[in-house]
């Protein structure tokens, strides 16, 4: 098999936020389309992957994202019923800075809530093969009063897809 190279991978990055108040997220898989739609559940290498960058520790106490391991190899509704009826345990993850968070993005996992008054934000760069294509990722529209308060200069274009994104 051939090496990876850097050149065979296209990404995309985002990053969360939780802040105080914030609460538990549904359970998701990200980048949901599978490469046979005919055959969602076959096994392949990965075509994509996820990596985080932690910019603050990651505690229990700060929203760290909480993880079912192995759910990247399940049928999606196999995997939801097993962490909803507990037979796969999930994780939360503490991380330290300039630790990288590498997952697969079909692995289940949800933000948690950050009781603290600090926000905790975590980079993700997102790679994927330069010929996947998806755009089913699940993303929270942005409030009308929220987008109104950022300047067109500076803030709106840090949030790519904003305007494609924003609520009525
Ligand atoms: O970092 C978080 O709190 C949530 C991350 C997440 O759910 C995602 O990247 O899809």
């Amino acid at each position: 098999m051939k090496p990876w190279t850097i050149e065979s991978w296209r990404t995309n990055g985002g990053c969360d936020i939780p802040i105080r108040g914030s609460d538990y997220r549904q359970f998701h898989a990200d980048d949901q389309r599978p490469l046979f739609a005919e055959a969602p559940d076959l096994p392949l290498p990965a075509y994509m992957l996820n990596v985080g960058f932690v910019l603050v520790p990651i505690t229990s106490g700060n929203g760290p994202l909480e993880i079912a391991p192995g759910t990247h190899r399940m049928s999606r509704d196999a995997a939801l019923r097993a962490v909803e009826s507990a037979k796969i345990e999930t994780q939360t993850i503490a991380l330290e800075i300039g630790d990288l968070l590498v997952r697969h993005p079909w692995a289940l996992h949800r933000g948690t809530p950050n009781a603290t008054h600090l926000p905790r934000p975590l980079v993700t760069i997102r790679y994927v093969r330069r010929w996947y294509t998806d755009n089913s990722r699940e993303v929270s529209l942005i409030p009308r009063a929220v987008w109104q308060t950022l300047t067109p200069e500076r803030d709106r274009r840090r949030i790519p897809f904003a305007r494609a994104r924003l609520a009525k």
